[in-house]
């Protein structure tokens, strides 16, 4: 796998057959992502922490049919009150995906075009069906790194300037109580 180096063994990774979508991990810095967070200014005033970083594996030569999988590790912390997440995205016209837990805690937001918003806690060995139409954000709502794989349909395309736009119309932030769920105003 030459200088990628992915902490998880895949085991069926044939280097002629597969190509590397990205080169190195892709890191996404919170100033990337300023604007999904409530509080980011006042943390970038200080410092600009990696939030996140992603692998992403196609297959080679790709065609119809084919799987695209990648693997996240999404380190632990605050931005504010919110816990550190994933931009988020939609899948441009269809498609759908699958997340499985590796290691960590995270809950993962779900949300249709209309609003509506459904979330599951993904530990190691949880799987996750995201329906075709549902937009994706993990957030990790633990003390550790949240590693998670992803498989979605290759040729999609993903669409984040609707989320960057209009937001995901909920925070997950850390209360005394534990992570809770509430509606942005
Ligand atoms: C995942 C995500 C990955 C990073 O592979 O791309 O977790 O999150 P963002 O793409 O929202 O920055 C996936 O959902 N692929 O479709
Ligand atoms: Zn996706």
């Amino acid at each position: 796998m030459k200088n990628l180096k992915v902490p998880l063994a895949i085991e069926n990774y044939i280097d002629n057959l597969h190509k590397r979508v990205t080169e190195a991990p892709l890191g996404r810095y919170l100033k990337d992502m300023a604007g999904a967070y409530q509080d980011a200014e006042s943390v970038l005033v200080e410092d600009n922490p990696l939030v996140y970083r992603f692998w992403t594996f196609e297959p080679f030569p790709g065609g119809e049919g084919e799987l695209a999988f990648g693997m996240t590790d999404l380190y632990p912390g605050l931005v504010g009150q919110e816990y550190f997440m994933t931009a988020g995205h939609f899948h441009r016209g269809s498609g759908g995906e699958i997340y499985v837990g590796v290691a960590g805690e995270g809950l993962l937001l779900l949300l249709t075009r209309d609003g509506e918003l459904e979330t599951r806690t993904v530990v190691k060995d949880t799987l996750v069906y995201i329906p075709s139409g549902w937009a994706h954000r993990m957030v990790n709502i633990g003390d550790e790194t949240l590693r998670f794989t992803a498989f979605w349909p290759t040729g999609i395309e993903h669409d984040y300037a609707s989320i960057r736009r209009d937001g995901f119309g909920y925070r997950v932030l850390k209360t005394e109580d534990g992570p809770k769920v509430v509606k942005c105003k």
